[in-house]
């Protein structure tokens, strides 16, 4: 015979089982526009120096860009995303390149 009687409190607490609510922070897509006047190894550069990609990937992505008209530099928070786009058109402004960069929020589905 056991002891065990479901109905009978034995002061165990129900616990449901932990679902966190914690939703990921939205991401956002920061992305360069085609033009026609910044050189391409200007925007190279930005891609190099602002999204930390090597030469190979930068000429890939500024490629891209310069076919399909806009194209992807990286996703991140939106603080980060904020500063790069910040970033990389004052640096575009200082020198005189009409680049334009943007940000958009990447919708994961989540
Ligand atoms: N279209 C530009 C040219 O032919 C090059 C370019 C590429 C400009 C990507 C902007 O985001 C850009 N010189």
């Amino acid at each position: 015979m056991s002891d065990y009687d479901p109905d009978r409190d034995d002061g165990d607490l129900a616990v449901a089982p932990a679902r966190p609510k914690l939703k990921r922070p939205p991401r956002y897509r920061v992305v360069l526009l085609n033009d026609d006047y910044t050189p391409m190894e200007f925007v190279i550069l930005v891609l190099e120096q602002f999204f930390r990609m090597d030469r190979e990937q930068a000429t890939r992505v500024m490629l891209h860009v310069h076919t399909k008209g806009v194209g992807v530099c990286g996703v991140y928070t939106k603080d980060v995303a904020e500063t790069k786009v910040e970033q990389v058109n004052t640096f575009s402004r200082q020198h005189q390149h009409p680049l334009l960069c943007e940000m958009e929020e990447a919708d994961d589905g989540e």
